[in-house]
């Protein structure tokens, strides 16, 4: 199967401990794939959806207690607590190793255990790192062979002596003689873990099947792990979309952003400018590596070669290039089945259709009250399907501005520019989205602090990953780093109803942005940074009203005063005494600019 001894000992140690009844090579062909999805059909894992709607696309309706990332079964797993941290869960080695083990022992009984060399990023790409998955789900095959780039040309690799990320995964449902193998075989709640061993780039998962927690190229290799190995090398692994932006004068611009869950990362991935003359075209939509080449200028690729989407609010009037992009050739999941053998999901049509079949495979009819889709439904496409994918997203791309953002209702004005990479790194640290009455209504109007939205995705200490960022400040000069932002889509007026109309609209404040990042002087100081002289934001055709643009960007005294106890009280709980001096150093300065 290869000639790499530390794979050839690594499948054989899996195979001897797993029992698979047998093992398949993923190739990485389309043959391959289209095998591997007609059994999936054949033996009911799967339903191909009507070919002359959305040709060569599957659905697969998961376990109904399987259908999200576990954060509270995510484990770093490193020889010392403190080099996990107080953000992440954290169990030794010593002692989660023995656990797994005996939870892998004859764990892939009756099944199939494929093997899939991966490559995150371009196929041989300095900016690239490999990985093997070894897993016993054929969804998980799926998924990784169209998220990653997968098969013999990253083997190939391997055969050469390329080091890789060891992967492991199983659904944890082994099957005995006579056992009726269900649609979506997992295991219980406490047999869950998703565990990573950065001191061996390692991962080991068992017992769920879905996404994150299963496609270990994603959360736990391209984020956990490769923080990991970003921090060691001098990189950086974030949780970031990547766009290219090209203005009226044919000036091209890159930018990343990085949102918590909710706050539309992959809408702004995909934005469709209102301005006139303005292009936008997606790099990526979920993570960026980022490294500081030898011009100075921070660089930016997207690890994967899929978009793993939610389907939930994904429509013709909020993200038309998504909806163009699974079309065809994609794999959804938890969406619900019309009677046209098409998806549908809520928000895709104004109007639901009279019957569906939903999610858990049972009838629906319109008006029932339940949804008919899990609000976690995914589509998993090739990037190559969005049409408007940028020509250089296999390249790094210099970086001009660093966009953080949240879903904050009052106090954070629609956009702001930090006053140097240091406040931007500050910042970061403080974003966060206020809980509004549709989650958890006993926290209602306090604010989750989701530092860079890297919380559960930090695979160390967040201090030392803070300390990381000053490190990489250091690497190059203010001048040639990219500018940091914070935009708040999500400012409500006084009937708590959303002031800025988002979507192709955003197009004004990237603008603005991008004028800043040459050094425009259309700005106003404020204590907390930059705002737009309003004279100089772009409003040509838009209906908005002084007073509701004097809101959007006000920036007020006694807001700002709840929010710096709340930022103290926040850095007192996750640093304490170990707080970065970066971020003790800008509070400071903060708070001497409201005096
Ligand atoms: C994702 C996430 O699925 O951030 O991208 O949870
Ligand atoms: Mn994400």
């Amino acid at each position: 199967m290869t000639k790499n001894k530390v794979l050839k000992e690594w499948i054989e140690e899996i195979q001897s401990l797993c029992k698979p009844d047998r093992i398949v090579l993923w190739e990485g062909t389309k043959v391959q794939y289209d095998e591997l999805a007609e059994e999936c059909v054949r033996t009911k894992k799967a339903i191909r959806l009507n070919p002359k709607k959305r040709p060569n696309s599957l659905l697969f309706r998961s376990d109904p207690s399987d259908v999200a990332r576990v954060e509270k079964r995510t484990f770093i797993s490193t020889t010392k607590e403190s080099d996990a941290g107080p953000t992440n869960n954290w169990i030794a080695p010593t002692v989660l190793k023995p656990i797994m083990l005996e939870l892998y022992k004859n764990c892939m009984t009756g099944r199939t255990m494929y093997v899939i060399p991966f490559s995150m990023g371009p196929v041989g790409h300095e900016f690239s790192k490999v990985g093997v998955e070894i897993t016993d789900s054929p969804y998980v095959a799926l998924n990784m062979h169209i998220m990653t780039r997968t098969g013999r040309s990253v083997l190939h690799l391997i055969d050469q002596g390329e080091t890789f990320v060891k992967a492991l995964h199983s659904v944890g449902y082994p099957l005995q003689p006579g056992d009726i193998d269900p649609a979506w075989p997992s295991a219980p709640m406490d047999h869950k873990y998703i565990s990573h061993f950065p001191e061996d780039n390692m991962i080991w998962a068992y017992g769920s099947g879905y996404g994150g927690n299963a496609l270990l190229g994603k959360k736990c290799f391209a984020l956990r792990i490769a923080s990991n190995q970003a921090r060691n090398e001098g990189w950086m692994a974030e949780h970031m979309l990547i766009l290219k932006l090209t203005d009226p004068n044919q000036k091209i611009r890159y930018i990343t952003g990085a949102f918590p869950s909710a706050c539309g990362k992959t809408n702004l991935a995909m934005i469709n400018p209102s301005l006139p003359g303005w292009k936008a075209e997606t790099c990526g939509d979920d993570i960026a590596w980022m490294r500081i080449k030898e011009d100075g200028r921070l660089y930016a690729i997207n690890p994967e070669n899929g978009f793993f989407g939610v389907t939930s609010g994904t429509s013709q009037s909020s993200n038309p290039i998504a909806l163009a992009t699974v079309q065809h050739d994609t794999i959804f999941t938890n969406t619900a089945l019309t009677d046209d053998m098409d998806v549908w999901w809520e928000d895709l049509t104004p109007e639901a259709p009279e019957h569906l079949i939903d999610w858990q495979g049972n009838d629906w009819y319109k008006g029932d009250s339940v949804r008919p889709d899990h609000p976690n439904a995914r589509f998993t496409a090739p990037l190559t399907n969005c049409p408007a994918l940028a020509k250089e997203y296999q390249e790094p791309v210099p970086i001009s501005a660093i966009l953080f953002g949240g879903r904050r209702p009052t106090t954070i004005p629609l956009i702001h520019q930090s006053f140097s990479f240091c406040h931007g790194i500050f910042i970061g640290s403080i974003m966060g989205s206020q809980i509004t009455a549709a989650v958890l209504d006993e926290h209602i109007g306090e604010v989750r602090r989701d530092p860079f939205a890297m919380l559960p995705f930090i695979g160390y200490n967040i201090t030392d990953y803070v300390n990381h960022w000053t490190k990489i400040y250091h690497m190059s000069t203010e001048d040639l780093l990219p500018k940091i932002f914070f935009v708040n889509w999500f400012r409500r007026d006084e009937n708590n109803q959303y002031i800025w109309p988002g979507f192709g609209e955003n197009s004004r404040i990237l603008q603005w942005i991008l004028e800043r990042t040459e050094g425009n002087i259309n700005y106003k100081i404020t204590p907390i940074g930059f705002v737009p002289d309003l004279k100089h934001l772009n409003l040509t055709n838009l209906s908005i009203s002084k007073a509701a643009l004097d809101t959007l960007f006000e920036v007020k005294k006694e807001d700002w005063e709840i929010e710096i106890k709340d930022i103290e009280s926040y850095y007192a709980k996750v640093y304490g005494i170990h707080t970065p001096e970066v971020l003790k150093v800008q509070l400071q300065k903060l708070k001497e600019r409201f005096e």
